[in-house]
């Protein structure tokens, strides 16, 4: 074991730097340290990667955890792409935290750091992040682009190149649903498409949101179903009766259009499309009131549901993953390519 004693309740793995540090909200600098602390205590287990930098400078950190043997399927969380959703960078830690210190003492938890590598992306929108901290501003919701007419910001989630412009995103610069000038004009998106991208052995994703309690399926651009839907909602059902089984809390599954509403230019639909990733938008407590506002007795709550659902989709990942020798033709060709083939296109069906 490390510096970082570790205090083992039940199922419940608490890092030294804190067993209370998940009762209440963090700012971006303590989540930026417990980062770093994570990475320095268990150098074996994990990496700490900055993966680009926002508009006002800041970074944009990765964590790559992996046990042993290589090629393996990747699993991707992230968050915080809006800034107002303090539960998700929390949840991200927190899933974080239990995969790297329960490595040691937690069977299930070193069978599925053995055969995945899970990569977290906290905080995808650290500027707006940081400027929900700052007094008066805590619903801000986009990043922090001068838009040069007096307005600021671009909604991260509608500035995916997945029918970018569409329904369900706004070409008014004020709008919270702003969806900037073009795909990808903004650097927090870019950073994380080109993670996407680096790392083609990612076959799932969650990215994580509040709030509405929801696991949510491509597509959002449309009502039309994807092809790997019944893959797709299969998953989704697991995840779902995994969370219900920690709380009794009940999050509803089904396709984003009709579940939600209609979204242009989203990460996940990026994702399906473009990478073949199996993407899910997962909604965070509460279910309405008081939305954004959680009240911080549900942080640990909520993130150990989300644990149950995280550790269900790498299961998931793991059983549906191409053989290894696969793993690294996608990964040769991808450098090759430079891009991804697309695979989102009943791939997974056929292989399930
Ligand atoms: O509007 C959004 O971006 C998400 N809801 S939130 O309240 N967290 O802002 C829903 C996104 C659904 N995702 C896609 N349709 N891509
Ligand atoms: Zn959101």
């Amino acid at each position: 074991m490390t510096s970082c004693a570790l205090l083992v309740l039940g199922s419940l793995v608490l890092g030294q730097a804190g067993g209370d540090w998940f009762n209440d909200f963090k700012p971006f600098a303590d989540i930026e340290d417990r980062l770093h602390a994570m990475a320095a205590d268990r150098p074996d287990l994990c990496t700490l990667v900055d993966i680009g930098d926002s508009i006002e400078g800041r970074d944009i950190w990765a964590l790559r955890i992996s046990g042993s043997a290589a090629d393996k399927p990747g699993v991707l969380f992230c968050g915080t792409q809006h800034a107002r959703e303090w539960i998700s960078p929390m949840t991200n830690l927190f899933i974080a935290e239990q995969l790297v210190y329960g490595y040691d003492t937690d069977p299930t938890i070193r069978s599925r750091v053995d055969g995945a590598e899970i990569l977290i992306v906290p905080v995808v929108n650290p500027d707006g992040y940081v400027y929900s901290w700052t007094p008066d501003n805590r619903m801000w919701r986009k990043n922090r682009r001068d838009n040069g007419d007096g307005t600021y910001g671009v909604d991260l989630n509608r500035n995916w190149d997945a029918q970018w412009g569409g329904p369900g995103s706004s070409g008014i610069t004020s709008s919270v649903t702003y969806r900037g000038t073009e795909p990808f004009s903004e650097p927090e998106s870019a950073a994380l498409r080109d993670f996407f991208i680096a790392n083609p052995n990612i076959i799932s994703s969650l990215d994580f949101h509040s709030y509405g309690q929801k696991i949510l399926s491509p597509y959002g651009y449309t009502y039309d179903l994807p092809a790997d839907y019944d893959l797709l909602m299969d998953i989704g059902a697991g995840m779902q009766s995994e969370i219900a089984a920690v709380h009794g809390e009940l999050y509803e599954v089904g396709a984003s259009a009709g579940t939600l509403y209609q979204v242009s230019g989203g990460l996940k639909d990026w994702a399906y499309d473009d990478q073949g990733v199996l993407c899910y938008t997962v909604e965070l407590r509460p279910i309405g009131s008081p939305g954004f506002i959680l009240p911080p007795e549900e942080i640990i709550p909520t993130a150990e549901e989300s644990l149950a659902a995280a550790l269900y989709l790498i299961d998931r990942s793991i059983a549906i993953a191409p053989e290894p020798s696969t793993l690294l033709l996608l990964g040769m060709g991808a450098l090759l390519l430079g891009k991804r083939k697309k695979k989102g296109s009943g791939t997974f069906s056929a292989r399930n």
